[in-house]
């Protein structure tokens, strides 16, 4: 691997990148997304992710719910929430863990959407189930379409099996060897997160503050990586405007008087439709 690592520059990515609406689109024109998660207790998880997707720009959401405690968003009834059971996963860009749990139900539906042939991000508990069956590994290497996986760094210390503290004594060679070992561009969070590419490349992100150090926050950007994918982005241009956008959005928040203490996974929603409008 190339030993170097880069800074994120963010107004040349999205300078290439971005596409603005164009007058003659629709719905069908910007991407679906679904939600694989949602396990009991763990709703909330789901519904950020898809509240996100839905605010940075996917034409449709929906939410493959686990349980079936979630069939209707009040706050946000464009989504979509069916039942995991009653779900075509070949139909919309996946977006496979928040609260989904690791239970029977939650492998074998993470199985289904290992199989089909539609972009994939891969988090929390769909890592946790990665990490420990190798069956589902096996079915990750052999993907044909994109995956993206958005670890924290205990989710990649399971991953690799060592410790949260050797994750993060390097996490530029945690991000590499996981990039490389499940062969998908893969987000190593937390404070400068670390986006890295199977064949080594590997950036620093340099927006975000610890106002995203509360629940859910990563359920948000896994989200918005989803809505990115959805609307055709590269998957390797996709994870790095997440991660700064994210980021962008926490610190906007705290330039507003609004955090670093007490900020929510939610209030981050809005603020990324806002820096995404502005770009
Ligand atoms: P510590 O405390 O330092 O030892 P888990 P989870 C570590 C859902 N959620 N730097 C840290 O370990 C998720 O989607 C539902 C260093 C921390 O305690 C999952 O499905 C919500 N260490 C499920 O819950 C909102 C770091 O990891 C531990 C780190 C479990 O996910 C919350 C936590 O990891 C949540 O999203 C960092 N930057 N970041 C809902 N509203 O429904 C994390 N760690 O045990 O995998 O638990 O991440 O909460
Ligand atoms: P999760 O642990 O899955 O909820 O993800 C937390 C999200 O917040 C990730 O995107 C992290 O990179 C981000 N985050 C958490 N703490 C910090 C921090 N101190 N500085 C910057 N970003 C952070
Ligand atoms: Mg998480």
């Amino acid at each position: 691997y190339p030993p170097s690592s880069s800074q994120l520059n963010h107004v040349e990515l999205f300078a290439n990148t971005l596409q603005h609406r164009r007058q003659n689109s629709h719905k069908g024109s910007y991407g679906d997304v679904s939600v694989l998660g949602g396990a009991h207790g763990m709703v909330g998880a789901a519904v950020l992710a898809a509240r996100t997707a839905a605010k940075s720009g996917a034409g449709r959401v929906f939410i493959a719910g686990i349980d079936e405690a979630l069939n209707y968003d009040n706050a946000q009834p464009e989504l979509m929430c069916r039942r995991a059971a009653d779900f075509d996963f070949n139909s919309a860009t996946i977006v496979a863990g928040p609260g989904l749990g690791t239970s029977r139900d939650a492998h074998d539906f993470l199985l289904q959407a290992l199989a089909a042939n539609v972009p994939l991000v891969l988090d929390a508990d769909a890592l946790n189930l990665i990490a420990v069956e190798s069956g589902l590994q096996q079915k990750l290497l052999s993907r044909k379409a994109l995956s993206l996986l958005t670890p924290h760094p205990l989710e990649a210390a399971r991953l690799l099996g060592i410790s949260n503290s050797l994750i993060q004594a390097d996490r530029l060679a945690a991000a590499r060897t996981i990039a490389k070992k499940f062969n998908a561009v893969t987000i190593l969070k937390g404070s400068g997160s670390v986006i890295a590419a199977p064949d080594g490349a590997v950036v620093i992100n340099t927006t975000g503050n610890p106002a995203l150090a509360t629940a859910g926050a990563g359920d948000v950007l896994s989200g918005l990586c989803g809505a990115l994918l959805a609307q055709k982005w590269p998957v390797w241009e996709a994870a790095l405007a997440a991660v700064w956008l994210h980021g962008k959005a926490a610190d906007n928040l705290v330039a507003s008087g609004i955090g670093p203490i007490g900020v929510t996974a939610s209030e981050l929603i809005p603020e990324i439709r806002a820096v995404l409008n502005q770009l």
